[in-house]
C-alpha cells in the first residue's frame, strides 16, 4: 500500500486523499498537487486555504446561474424540509409534471414529452434506447444502427461511449461497445477554418457522409443520429453554416431520428434555451442536463416529439409502455432546483445576457492569439476553445501548465489535453469577463 497522503482542509476537518477515486482525473498528480474547493458563490470559488478563484468553466459547463444562487438555494432547502422522495414508478408528484411542461414549452415545436434522468450520460443512453424502441414500435425493427460523430461526447455509459467519438473514452472497452455504430466525420478542419468567429463558413457538406452510411448499410437500417449541436468536450467545435440543416434534411429523407445532445448547449450556453433555437434546426429528441438545475442537484432530461411518445401508447392501459427508468427520475429535490433555475433564467433574462456578452467574449478570446503558441481559437455563445500547439515531446503538458499557472493566478480553467475550454457562468459581468481574459492572458504568457 502506498503512503497515505493527508491534507489539512481547515480547522473542522483533516482528511486523507486516498479513498476517493476521482473521475476523469490524473489521480496521482492530484494527490501531489491537491486543489480543494470548499465554497462557491456567483462566479467565484473559495479554496481550502482561503483563496478566491474566478470560475471560467461554470463548474463543468453547468453552473449557468452562478454558484449558490440564493433563489435556487432557498427552493432546495424548502423542498428538502417538506418532501424528500416518493416511489418514482407508478407514483408521481405535481412539481415533476409542471417541470415537464416548462421544458416542453422551452423546447421547439412539438418536442412535448419529457423523460427525467439524473445525468447527461443517462439522458444520452435513454435517448438512444427510446430511438431504437420507437423504430421497432412503428414497424421499422430493421433500424438497429446508431450513428454518432467523431470527437462527440455523450457521457460515460456504454451507449454514450459507443456513439461517442473520443478515443480515450473507448479504448479500454473494445469488447463492450454497442454493435452497429458508425461515426460521421467531425467538422473541425483547421486548414479551412482556423480562428473563425462564430460558425465557420466551410463544412456543411460534411453532413453528406450520412448518405454514404445509408448507401453502405442499405435504407431502413439506421435508427438515429446523435450529435451535439456544438461539440463541447471534443474541444468546442462549432457547426459550419448549413451543416445542421443538411443533417436534418438527410435524417428526414431517410426516416432517421435526429437527436441533439444539448447537455452543454442547453439553458443559455449559446444564448438561447437550446442550441436548436440558436441554429434554427429542430431535432426529434433533445438530451439535456447540467444547466437544467444550474448544477445545484444532478438532473437530466430527454425531450421527445409528441409523435414518438404516442407510438408507445398502445396495448392494455394497465401495461408499462417503456421498460426503462431510474429510481430518481424526477427526484423532488432536483425538480425543485430545476424550477428555481428556470425561474432565475427567466427573471434575470440570462439567455439574453449571454447573447449580449457574446461580442465581448468573442473579441477577447480571439485577442489571445499572440499570447502563446496557439493553433486555433473558436467561439459560439459563451463557449470557446483554444488549441495550444502540443509540445511534440509531451502532448498535454502545455495544457496542464496553463491550468496550473491560471490556478496560481486565481482562475480555474478547464483544459483537456492541450485544448482550453471556456464556458463562464451566464451571470458573469463584462468587468469579470475582462478579469477572466486578463488572468488567462497572464497564464498563457509564460508558455513557450
Ligand atoms: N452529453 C454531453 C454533450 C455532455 O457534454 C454528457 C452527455 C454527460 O453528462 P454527465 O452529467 O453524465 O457528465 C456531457 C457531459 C468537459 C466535460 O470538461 C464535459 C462533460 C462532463 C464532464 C466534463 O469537457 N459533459
Ligand atoms: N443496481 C441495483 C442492485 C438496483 O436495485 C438498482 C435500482 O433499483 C439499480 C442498480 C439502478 O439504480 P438507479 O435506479 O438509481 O439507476
Amino acid at each position: 500500500m502506498s503512503t497515505q497522503r493527508t491534507l489539512d482542509v481547515g480547522p473542522e476537518a483533516a482528511g486523507s486523499l486516498d479513498a476517493y477515486w476521482m473521475p476523469f482525473t490524473a489521480n496521482r498528480w492530484f494527490r501531489d498537487h491537491p486543489k480543494l474547493i470548499t465554497g462557491a458563490r456567483g462566479v467565484r470559488y473559495t479554496t481550502s486555504d482561503g483563496r478566491e478563484l474566478l470560475d471560467s468553466a461554470a463548474g463543468l459547463w453547468c453552473s449557468n446561474a452562478g454558484h449558490c444562487h440564493p433563489h435556487i438555494v432557498e427552493a432546495v432547502q424548502r423542498q428538502a424540509a417538506s418532501f424528500d422522495y416518493a416511489m418514482s414508478f407508478q407514483l408521481g408528484h405535481p412539481e415533476a409534471f409542471r417541470l415537464a411542461e416548462r421544458l416542453a414549452a422551452l423546447a421547439p415545436d412539438d418536442l412535448d414529452r419529457v423523460f427525467f434522468t439524473n445525468s447527461g450520460s443517462e439522458a444520452a443512453d435513454t435517448a438512444l434506447k427510446i430511438a431504437l424502441a420507437w423504430q421497432r414500435q412503428r414497424g421499422e425493427g430493421g433500424r438497429t444502427r446508431l450513428v454518432g460523430r467523431e470527437r462527440g461526447y455523450h457521457g460515460a455509459g456504454f451507449g454514450g461511449i459507443s456513439v461517442g467519438g473520443l478515443g480515450n473514452n473507448r479504448k479500454a472497452w473494445p469488447s463492450a461497445l454497442l454493435a452497429g455504430v458508425d461515426h460521421l466525420p467531425h467538422t473541425h478542419d483547421p486548414a479551412r477554418m482556423a480562428f473563425s468567429r462564430g460558425q465557420p463558413e466551410w463544412g456543411a457538406q460534411l453532413a453528406d457522409d450520412l448518405e454514404r452510411l445509408v448507401a453502405l448499410h442499405g435504407p431502413g437500417t439506421i435508427a438515429a443520429v446523435i450529435v451535439e449541436p456544438a461539440a463541447g468536450s471534443g474541444g468546442v467545435i462549432v457547426p459550419p453554416v448549413g451543416y445542421l440543416q443538411r443533417l436534418r434534411e438527410l435524417c428526414t429523407e431517410h426516416g432517421i431520428l435526429l437527436i441533439f445532445d444539448e447537455v452543454i448547449t442547453g439553458f443559455g450556453r449559446v444564448g438561447h434555451g437550446f442550441g436548436a433555437e440558436r441554429f434554427g434546426v429542430t431535432p426529434d429528441i433533445i438530451c439535456c442536463a447540467k444547466g437544467l438545475t444550474s448544477a445545484m442537484v444532478p438532473m437530466g432530461a430527454v425531450i421527445v416529439r409528441e409523435e414518438i411518445f404516442e407510438a408507445f401508447m398502445t396495448g392494455p392501459a394497465h401495461a408499462v409502455e417503456l421498460f426503462h427508468g431510474y429510481t430518481y427520475s424526477g427526484h423532488p429535490l432536483a425538480t425543485a432546483a430545476a424550477h428555481a433555475a428556470l425561474d432565475v433564467y427567466e427573471t434575470e433574462d440570462l439567455f439574453a445576457q449571454a447573447r449580449d456578452l457574446e461580442a465581448q467574449f468573442e473579441a477577447r478570446i480571439h485577442g489571445l492569439k499572440q499570447r502563446a503558441p496557439i493553433t486555433d481559437i473558436r467561439n459560439i455563445g459563451l463557449m470557446g476553445g483554444i488549441d495550444l500547439e502540443p509540445d511534440p515531446d509531451a502532448p498535454g503538458a502545455r495544457g496542464m501548465m496553463v491550468f496550473e499557472r491560471a490556478f496560481e493566478r486565481g482562475l480555474v480553467v478547464r483544459t483537456s489535453g492541450d485544448t482550453i475550454a471556456l464556458s463562464p457562468p451566464l451571470v458573469i459581468t463584462p468587468r469579470e469577463l475582462d478579469e477572466l481574459f486578463d488572468l488567462l492572458g497572464e497564464a498563457l504568457d509564460g508558455i513557450d
